[in-house]
C-alpha cells in the first residue's frame, strides 16, 4: 500500500511560526491565525476549550487550519472516493466497508487470510480523513501515488467540499445515522477522549450545544441537508446511505454501495458469498475485537477502543429523558420536515 509522503502547507508553515498564546487547543498556531480565529463567532468546544465558526460550521482551531490547508492544495482526481459523515454517524465503518469492497480481489474476504489490511489496521488507517491525517498541522501530502481509486474521508460539510471535488468522476458517499443516536455516541466519545484540563460536559450541557448545532461540524441538520439535498440532484456524484438501514440489512446495502462505485457484485461473487463474507468482517462485533482495535491510536491521541462503544440502534432511550426527546424532535421536524431525510429511531 503506497503511504503519502508530506511537504508543507506554505501559508500555514509561515503562520505556525508565531508563538502560541498558550492554550492546549491553540498549541503551534501563530498570532496571525488566532487573530482570525478570534474575528470568529465562538462557543465553549465539547473536547478543546472553543468550537469556532467557520464558513458556516463549528469547527476547533486546527480543524479550521486542516481544512484551509486542504481546501487550497487537495487536487482531486477522476476516480476518487470521498466518503463524508458527520462525527459518530459510523464513519469507522463506512470505511471498513469501502476498503474492503474496492480491494476485495487484492484481498479475498471470503478466504480471508491474516494478511487482510483490516485485520492488523484500523480503518481510520485505510481510508485517512483529509483534516485529521492527510493536512493535519498544514502538512500537504503528496497523493499522486496512491493506487486508483483514491479513498478519502472527511467530516467537512457539503458547502465547504465540493468545490474541491467537482472534477467529473469523483464520487461522494455520505453516512447518515439518527441525529439521537449521533448525539449519544458524541457524548460519550468526547467524555471519553477529551483533554485532562476540560472538565466534562455533562448530558444536558451537551444536549443543548448539540440542539443549537454547536457540535463539531455541525449544525447537525445543516450537514445532513447538504448533502442529502446534493444526492437528491445528482445521485451519480453523491450517494445517501443511512446507518440504520445498514444495520438493518447490510448486504443489500453493500450491493448498493459497490454498484456506485462503479465494482458491482458478480453473481459468481454473489453465489461465493462476498458480499455476507464483507459484512461479516466489517461487522461491529469482528472489528471491536481485533487487537488493533483495541490497543492502538490511529489518530493522533484518540484510542482506537473508544470507537467502537455499542454499535446499535436506539440506545439513546437509555440516556435521553422525554423532555430531551420532545425538544429534539421538534427540532428535527422544523429543520428536516419536507425535506424527505426521515430516520427510523428504533
Ligand atoms: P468518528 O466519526 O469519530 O470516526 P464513527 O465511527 O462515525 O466515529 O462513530 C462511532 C460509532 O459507530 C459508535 O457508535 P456508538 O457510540 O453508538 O456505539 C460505534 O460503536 C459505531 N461503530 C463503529 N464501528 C461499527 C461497525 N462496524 N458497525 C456498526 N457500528 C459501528
Amino acid at each position: 500500500m503506497a503511504i503519502p509522503s508530506f511537504s508543507m502547507c506554505h501559508k500555514l508553515e509561515l503562520l505556525k511560526e508565531g508563538k502560541s498564546k498558550g492554550q492546549e487547543d491553540h498549541e503551534g498556531l501563530s498570532y496571525e491565525f488566532q487573530e482570525m480565529l478570534d474575528s470568529l463567532p465562538k462557543e465553549r468546544g465539547w473536547r478543546t476549550r472553543y468550537l469556532y465558526l467557520f464558513q458556516g460550521f463549528w469547527c476547533q482551531a486546527k480543524e479550521i487550519q486542516a481544512i484551509m490547508c486542504f481546501q487550497k492544495h487537495f487536487q482531486s482526481l477522476p476516480n476518487d472516493v470521498v466518503l463524508a459523515t458527520i462525527p459518530k454517524s459510523g464513519t469507522t465503518w463506512l470505511k471498513a466497508l469501502t476498503f474492503t469492497i474496492l480491494n476485495r480481489h487484492r484481498f479475498d474476504p471470503v478466504s480471508l487470510s491474516s494478511d487482510h489490511p483490516l485485520l492488523t489496521s484500523n480503518p481510520h488507517d485505510l481510508v485517512p480523513f483529509f483534516e485529521y491525517k492527510l493536512y493535519a498541522n498544514g502538512d500537504v501530502p503528496k497523493l499522486s501515488s496512491l493506487a486508483s481509486p483514491r479513498t478519502f474521508a472527511t467530516h467537512i460539510p457539503f458547502g465547504s467540499l465540493m468545490d474541491s471535488i467537482e472534477k467529473p468522476g469523483v464520487k461522494v458517499v455520505y453516512l447518515c445515522r439518527n441525529p439521537f443516536d449521533t448525539f449519544i455516541s458524541s457524548w460519550h466519545y468526547i467524555n471519553n477522549i477529551k483533554s485532562e484540563s476540560v472538565s466534562p460536559v455533562l448530558l444536558d450541557e451537551a444536549f443543548d450545544l448539540y440542539c443549537r448545532g454547536v457540535i463539531g461540524f455541525g449544525p447537525f441538520w445543516e450537514h445532513m441537508l447538504g448533502y442529502w439535498r446534493e444526492s437528491l440532484k445528482r445521485p451519480e456524484k453523491v450517494l445517501f446511505l443511512k446507518y440504520e438501514d445498514l444495520k438493518e440489512d447490510t448486504e443489500t446495502n453493500l450491493k448498493k454501495l459497490a454498484s456506485f462505485l462503479g465494482l458491482p457484485f458478480t453473481e459468481e461473487e454473489e453465489r461465493k458469498g462476498v458480499v455476507k463474507a464483507i459484512a461479516d468482517l466489517c461487522s461491529f462485533e469482528n472489528l471491536k475485537k481485533l487487537e488493533v482495535n483495541k490497543s492502538n491510536k490511529s489518530i493522533k491521541n484518540f484510542e482506537n477502543r473508544f470507537l467502537f462503544r455499542k454499535g446499535e440502534v436506539s440506545d439513546w432511550v437509555n440516556y435521553l429523558s422525554p423532555s430531551h426527546v420532545e425538544r429534539l424532535s421538534a427540532l428535527v421536524d422544523d429543520k428536516l420536515g419536507g425535506s424527505g431525510l426521515t430516520f427510523r429511531l428504533s
